[in-house]
């Protein structure tokens, strides 16, 4: 007598109950703990057979071996996380004064390890000049230029940027620094660099290339951060490791590792929909976040992919290089062309 192999019970898919199985099926989770989470939903027999349907579908198997993949890295960068936090102090970010390049990037670079740097640009005249009286009479009140404004009308006003590129006199954007009241209204980022390099030619001999760390790159020779006490950068990571200068006023700054990235409620590649306030109050279930100041002079080093949030605290001048002397291409490794 020819025998066959028991059949997967036929069931009338419940969308939401197969995508429920699915994913925890991929997470690696034994089918009696789904039946037992799920058991809203269905009873354990329903469920079961929900499991054998998803697990005799080739294609869910095929996608079953790449869920498997990532399980693995994440537990490549789960070890990580815990070999990082038996540091003394896992939170805190290292703090180094006139450190030699060669020492930077042996330490901080390539161990991609954020730090603070004091006493690199003690030269810069911005230092001393930058502020919106000065700015104004040499860029000029009338003088256009390009920032995002409006952000305190839109919840998500980083992704929402291309909508909110706007061109203002100078005029507009001194009068919001000059301002006691804090606003995340109006901000000149360095996603309107391009747009504003000629306009703001007149200060760019006021800084310069920091020595050994950043080289003199034609078309990216730094982008300005400028704007009143109050703006807010939301979590992102970039995809470049980054040297953000702050040149006046002080900056609080939140970071959190990228092997932290399975935690990161990651939307549109480099964003997140964590809030600050949220992922404080989070605990040991959400992702680990470091936390430091910098001003006048420090310069910050955001390794690649590491996630940051920063609120300006004062009126706040900053330059941003990703001109290192040494590689800074990671980009087409995740979005090629
Ligand atoms: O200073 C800020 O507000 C944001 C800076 C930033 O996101 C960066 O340098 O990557």
């Amino acid at each position: 007598m020819q025998t066959h192999p028991p059949q997967p019970r036929r069931v009338q898919l419940d969308p939401n109950i197969a995508k429920a199985v699915a994913t925890r099926l991929a997470r690696g989770m034994h089918p009696s703990l789904i039946a037992t989470q799920l058991s809203g939903l269905g009873t354990p027999d329903l469920i079961q057979a929900y499991v054998d349907k998803a697990l005799s579908d080739p294609f869910f198997v095929g996608a079953m071996s790449i869920a498997d993949d990532l399980r693995k890295r994440d537990w490549v960068l789960e070890c990580q996380r815990r070999a990082w936090n038996q540091q003394d102090d896992p939170r805190s970010v290292a703090r180094r004064d006139k450190l030699a390049a060669d020492t930077f990037k042996a330490e901080f670079a390539c161990n991609q390890r954020p730090a603070v740097i004091s006493g690199l640009v003690d030269d810069w005249p911005a230092l001393s000049l930058w502020n919106p009286d000065y700015l104004e009479q040499k860029i000029g009140a009338d003088t256009l230029v390009e920032a995002q404004k409006g952000r305190s009308r839109v919840a998500n006003y980083e992704r929402a940027k291309e909508r909110l590129r706007s061109t203002i006199p100078f005029s507009e954007l001194a009068a919001a620094l000059r301002s006691e009241e804090a606003s995340n209204d109006i901000y000149v980022t360095a996603n309107n660099g391009s747009a504003n390099r000629q306009a703001f030619d007149p200060i760019w001999s006021d800084f310069h290339e920091v020595e050994g760390y950043t080289r003199d790159a034609p078309g990216n020779d730094g982008f300005l951060w400028i704007g009143p006490k109050g703006t807010v950068t939301p979590f992102h990571h970039d995809l470049t490791n980054n040297f953000l200068i702050q040149v006046k006023g002080r900056k609080r700054v939140h970071m959190i590792p990228n092997w932290e990235e399975a935690r990161m409620r990651t939307r549109g590649k480099i964003f997140s929909d964590w809030s600050l306030e949220d992922v404080l109050k989070a605990g040991p279930k959400g992702p680990q976040v470091m936390e430091t100041e910098i001003g006048p002079g420090d310069a910050l080093f955001i390794p690649v992919g590491w996630w940051h949030h920063i609120v300006a605290l004062d009126e706040s001048y900053s330059v941003l290089f990703t001109n290192f002397t040494w590689p800074n291409n990671f980009t087409n490794a995740y979005l090629p062309g």
